[in-house]
């Protein structure tokens, strides 16, 4: 699946990153590799959203590169393909001195599965709808996984009434939702079938169940899995790299660290609204046309549109927030 040649360099995709380091696959050989220093030059580069061939902002899993072969078989990435889907977000900023930029997590994907377990840890729906915000901006689809769902209905059923209502619209306004449970089974061949031909990023916070899911789907080999704390609800961050791993019959899956943070980056204010799907109807609809935030302005479709009940307040108020204005 990932062999291709080209003159005496070799082109591959980088499967596993760890801090600085890479494996990349090329055909049926995994080559640990390092950057080449005209790479890692170029790390002053602040967007990733230019990033095409030659412009780099952090190689990442999926990034197809050229791998030049040393005699000791590793490997020097030499260049960056141009990527066809790249989904980040804003860096978590480990020092106060660096310049705001994007993280690009994942590049080449199709599509987004975003993990939320029912309970340990709850939910976080304003999370899942920068998610889905960040989906749209990459142009990807994204299927919503609600693991552990096997907690849902032995231990707490009004848990049930409280998340339900939420997923209904979810999926009211376009989204797959799927519940899974590794304990049971249960959505294990939904998962499959939406995995299936894909080249799936699995994200969510530490503790969610990702990794369990993915030992779950055997799609090679066992996954480290951390128990959740019992008293805060919280994952112990136990996967600490990204790595994709080839799914049988086509296709592949990424596996990735809980992110502690999840902020968005470079969305333009003027379209915003556009990524929430249940507000595209109403848009230009407003006594202020498209110069209207449906905020607190007369005549606003959006938010008629909420109070009609056609646009959930619970979005609502997630946009206005990640528009700075609620
Ligand atoms: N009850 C229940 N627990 C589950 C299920 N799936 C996973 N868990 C538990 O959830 C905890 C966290 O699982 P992981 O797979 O390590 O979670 P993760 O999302 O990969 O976490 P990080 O690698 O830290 O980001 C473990 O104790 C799992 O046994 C499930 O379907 N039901
Ligand atoms: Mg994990
Ligand atoms: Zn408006």
């Amino acid at each position: 699946m990932f062999l291709h040649e080209c003159k005496n360099e070799l082109l591959g995709v980088i499967t596993k990153k760890m801090n600085s380091a890479f494996e990349v696959t090329i055909g049926h050989r995994i080559i640990q590799c390092r950057l080449s220093s005209g790479l890692k030059g170029n790390r002053s580069k602040p967007s990733a959203k230019q990033d095409s061939a030659g412009s780099f902002a952090g190689l990442t899993v999926g990034d197809e590169v050229r791998v030049l072969l040393t005699e000791t078989n590793e490997g020097v990435i030499t260049a960056l393909l141009p990527r066809r889907s790249a989904f980040g977000r804003r860096a978590a900023l480990s020092m106060p001195d660096k310049y705001p930029h994007e993280q690009v997590i994942a590049a080449n994907v199709d599509q987004v599965l975003a993990i939320f377990s029912v309970a340990q840890p709850d939910p976080h729906w304003n999370l899942l709808d920068r998610y889905l915000v960040a989906c749209e901006d990459a142009g990807l689809s994204a299927t919503i996984c609600m693991t552990k769902v096997d907690l849902l209905e032995h231990q707490n059923p009004q848990l049930a009434q409280e998340i339900m209502p939420i997923l209904d619209d979810f999926r009211r306004i376009g989204y797959r939702v799927i519940f899974t449970s590794t304990r049971t089974g249960e959505g294990l061949d939904d998962v499959r079938r939406v995995l299936r031909g894909q080249v799936s990023l699995v994200i969510g916070k530490s503790g969610v169940g990702k990794s369990s899911l993915l030992n779950a789907l055997q799609t090679g080999k066992p996954l480290k899995v951390g128990n959740v704390n019992p008293t805060t609800g919280k994952g112990r961050h136990t996967t600490t790299h990204l790595e994709m791993f080839p799914l049988e019959g086509g296709g592949a899956v990424i596996d990735t660290p809980g992110m502690r943070e999840f902020g968005l980056w470079d969305i333009p204010v003027e379209t915003l609204a556009e990524y929430f799907p249940e507000m595209r109807d109403f848009l230009g609809r407003c006594k202020y046309g498209l110069n209207c935030a449906h905020d607190e302005e007369p005549g606003c479709a959006v938010r008629k549109a909420v109070l009609e009940g056609m646009i959930h307040p619970r979005r609502y108020r997630s946009y206005l927030r990640l528009r700075g204005v609620g």
